[in-house]
């Protein structure tokens, strides 16, 4: 995917002036967004098919969708292809329900696969709960394993509101959703819930707060596996129209979140773009939409995560940006900081030449 020089020079812009002013200081890498594509008619049909979440190796999407052969209402379904390879068609399977073992009659929506792929959060209303959607959980072995009953997770952090929308971070310890419980910005906002260890209990949620909530309806937050990156959509803000996609950063998992950022074109457009979801590898930046192209309702669509790998701005990935990189070693350099995708580590260092590696001999128009 190749971005005219002008929209590639603003978003640098945009990322910079954004690392430096919200990041104080701790620079991570560039990226852009390559053009989105719909996962296709194996995948979506006229149904609503929303809310995407990819298992640790690529080869697992589940998501939601309200099509015929399901146990009524939304139900939860899985997709699997043999190759993760980053081909924008995919190989995905015709998609299967995940069976009456954790799909009801009630609506059953919002997967989360856990990094380990043996747990899964979901949101539902079935009957069991506090009222309203819930956050449930559902467990198995091993990934040959069926699904076992799912269970609630109870009254501290379910409420008589809507819980949904849950996202649980790589080390199991955090748990993102969104409610419309008292105590927030206003409509649904992010919260998040987090716990000592994968055997203690959750504790009471916590608002994100005024900077990533708002007034209007907020939430379906994703997690990057390094737990340093948040997606999320949001009504509010500037918006192109109905819900965008947006991100905040911070610096560790114990600093508080960074003022957000507008994902901007061409994710985000006047249709309705939701419910973001990175691969693990930080490759991919799964969603849902509305917009034109695709098979009808809420389709599943994908845009290529692009790190920024001309360094000098010539117009091709070459040895002069290697040097770049080298000039930089064991620095926190955020223009060379573009490994592991997508946004780095904080580190000059051998990942950062891995991904440039990846682009070598591109031409950059
Ligand atoms: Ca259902
Ligand atoms: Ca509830
Ligand atoms: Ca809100
Ligand atoms: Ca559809």
């Amino acid at each position: 995917m190749k971005l005219l020089n002008s929209d590639r020079m603003r978003l640098v812009v945009v990322g910079y002036v954004a690392t430096l002013v919200l990041c104080g200081g701790s620079a991570k890498a560039d990226f852009t967004f390559g053009e989105p594509t719909n996962l296709g008619p194996t995948v979506n049909n006229s149904s609503n098919d929303r809310m995407p979440s990819v298992s640790t190796d690529g080869l697992t999407l589940y998501f939601t969708s309200d099509r015929p052969g399901g146990h009524g209402n939304h139900d939860i379904w899985i997709t699997e292809r043999q190759t993760s390879e980053r081909n924008p068609e995919g190989y995905w399977i015709e998609p299967v329900n995940l069976g009456p073992a954790v799909n009801t009659p009630s609506t059953d929506s919002h997967p989360s696969i856990s990094l380990d792929g043996l747990t899964l959060f979901f949101a539902s209303n079935r009957p069991g709960g506090s009222g309203g959607e819930d956050l449930w959980v559902t467990t198995r072995s091993t990934t040959n394993e069926p699904w076992s009953e799912p269970i609630n997770l109870g009254p501290t952090v379910n409420s008589s509101s809507r819980e949904l929308g849950p996202c649980i971070s790589a080390d199991g310890l955090e748990l993102f959703f969104h409610s419309n419980r008292s105590g927030g910005q206003g409509d649904h906002d992010t919260w998040v819930t987090t716990r000592a260890t994968t055997s203690d209990p959750w504790a009471e949620p916590m608002n994100l707060g005024p900077g990533l909530n708002g007034p209007a309806m907020d939430g379906g937050p994703d997690i990057s596996t390094d737990g340093l990156m948040l997606f999320f959509r949001s009504y509010g803000g500037s918006s192109y129209g109905g819900a965008d996609i947006w991100f905040s950063k911070r610096a560790t998992v114990n600093d508080d979140w960074d003022m957000p950022v507008h994902l901007g074109p061409p994710v985000n457009t006047s249709a309705e773009d939701s419910m973001p979801s990175v691969s693990a590898d930080g490759y991919i930046l799964y969603f849902q939409s509305n917009r034109a192209g695709g098979l009808g309702g809420y389709d599943l669509w994908q845009a290529p995560i692009i790190p920024i790998v001309d360094l000098n701005s010539d117009g091709v990935v070459d040895a002069a940006d290697m040097c770049i990189i080298v000039d930089h070693w064991s620095t926190d350099n955020s223009l060379c900081d573009i490994g592991p995708m997508p946004w780095g580590d904080g580190i000059v260092d051998v990942q950062d030449l891995i991904v440039l590696a990846e682009h070598l001999f591109e031409e950059i128009p």
